[in-house]
């Protein structure tokens, strides 16, 4: 069928996903925890192709060296069964109390120490697993209140964390990229590098930048109150783009991880369109959960919606590629006559001095009009199907 996933859509999920137990700030668990094994058979079933892990997702933070053992013995074992990759792979940094002031940038210096410890054991199992891309989500990195922790410090402590972990990924030899992943609270008041923008101008500032890019997601652009598509393209463009974490969220609303394409329709249609047209080929991996309200089944029901309602965007972004009508309403809007040919290109005194003694219509200019709310209401109409 057409809107089946298939291995080549890379749709993957992670284990706190679709094993997530409902539990929220107000109420108590709503759903059996499932073991890493029967997460992967669940995903296999709905049809995903790859599932990624915190280290402690899989092994608990408690565990012996032999029940680790077991445990990855285990879950090699579910892969092999199901068929499922591993691709990214990453640190739980958030959830212990010892990380309650945050982890690389924790005031601590043996949180600080504590973390880089366990941020290499992580890679080495995320290696072994398979995973080729690792990413670095600052959950408690930040303050709530800026008295507590010198944010200049924080960035340099980063910076140096990043670099150590760089440098620890080329002294193995392991094939492995790094991915970024801003989000501008929760749960901390605020949480440093709050954007994608943050994180692109600070990757600059690396040692090996060549191996660091971004992993952006959609609720957390969001719940900053900015465009996702913008900041996905910006890193696109930057050669940036390593991950990608696709869920739906409403401005001003708690974090709320929403099954993607449920909310901000023509959003993840101009984000689908975006990845499929510019060829991304990376894993497009569904950062979010089921309902509360929803039992076992209930989250099949949403790991299935957010595959469906990428594939059904992907098609309409097709459609809309294909539509005589919208194509030729957007060549009409960009259309250039070359008069102005003369004064493109790059810059030279000639071309600039010949510019400045230009002279414009600028009352032409102003009255033109663009015919995007017929283009725009085109797409709508396309999107709710009546096209
Ligand atoms: C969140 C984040 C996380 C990270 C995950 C992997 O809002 O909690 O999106 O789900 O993506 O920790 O890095
Ligand atoms: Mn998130
Ligand atoms: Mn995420």
């Amino acid at each position: 069928m057409m809107y089946d996933p298939k291995p080549e859509h890379k749709f993957t999920f992670g284990l706190w996903t679709v094993g997530n137990i409902g539990r929220d700030p107000f109420g108590e668990p709503v759903r059996a925890a499932l073991s890493p094994v029967e997460i992967a058979r669940l995903l296999a079933e709905v049809g995903a192709w790859g599932v990624n892990l915190h280290d402690n997702d899989l092994v608990p933070i408690d565990a012996t060296p032999a029940e680790r053992d077991r445990i990855v013995h285990d879950f090699k074992a579910a892969l092999e069964e199901t068929g499922l990759v591993v691709p990214m792979a990453t640190t739980n940094l958030f959830s212990d109390p010892a990380f309650k002031d945050g982890a690389f940038t924790a005031n601590d210096a043996r949180v600080r120490a504590y973390a880089l410890q366990k941020t290499m054991r992580a890679i080495d199992l995320g290696v072994e697993l398979g995973a080729t891309t690792y990413v670095f989500w600052g959950g408690r990195e930040g303050v709530e209140s800026d008295a507590t922790k010198s944010a200049p410090d924080s960035i340099k402590r980063f910076r140096e964390a990043i670099n150590f972990l760089s440098a620890y990924v080329r002294d193995q030899g392991y094939d492995l990229r790094f991915a970024l992943e801003p989000k501008p609270n929760e749960p901390r008041g605020d949480i440093y590098f709050a954007t994608v923008g943050a994180m692109l101008g600070f990757i600059s500032t690396l040692d090996h930048p060549e191996m660091v890019g971004v992993n952006p997601e959609m609720a957390h652009e969001h719940m900053a109150g900015l465009n996702f598509l913008h900041a996905v393209a910006q890193a696109w463009e930057a050669g940036k783009l390593f991950h990608i974490d696709l869920n739906d969220q409403v401005l001003g609303r708690y974090d709320q991880d929403l099954r993607f394409g449920s909310q901000n329709i023509k959003s993840a249609f101009f984000l689908v369109k975006f990845l499929e047209d510019v060829g991304y080929n990376g894993s497009r991996h569904f950062d979010a959960h089921a309902y509360r309200t929803e039992d076992v089944e209930g989250v099949k029901d949403f790991a299935r919606g957010c595959m469906r309602n990428y594939l059904i965007l992907k098609e309409k972004a097709a459609r809309y590629n294909a539509d005589a009508e919208i194509q030729a309403l957007l060549a009409e809007i960009t259309a250039d006559d070359g008069a102005t040919a003369s004064y493109q290109g790059p810059y030279s005194r000639e071309r600039a001095a010949a510019l400045k003694a230009a002279s414009f219509d600028r009352a032409a200019l102003g009255a033109r009009g663009y015919a995007y709310e017929r283009l725009d209401q085109l797409t709508v109409e396309l999107l709710l199907g009546v096209r």
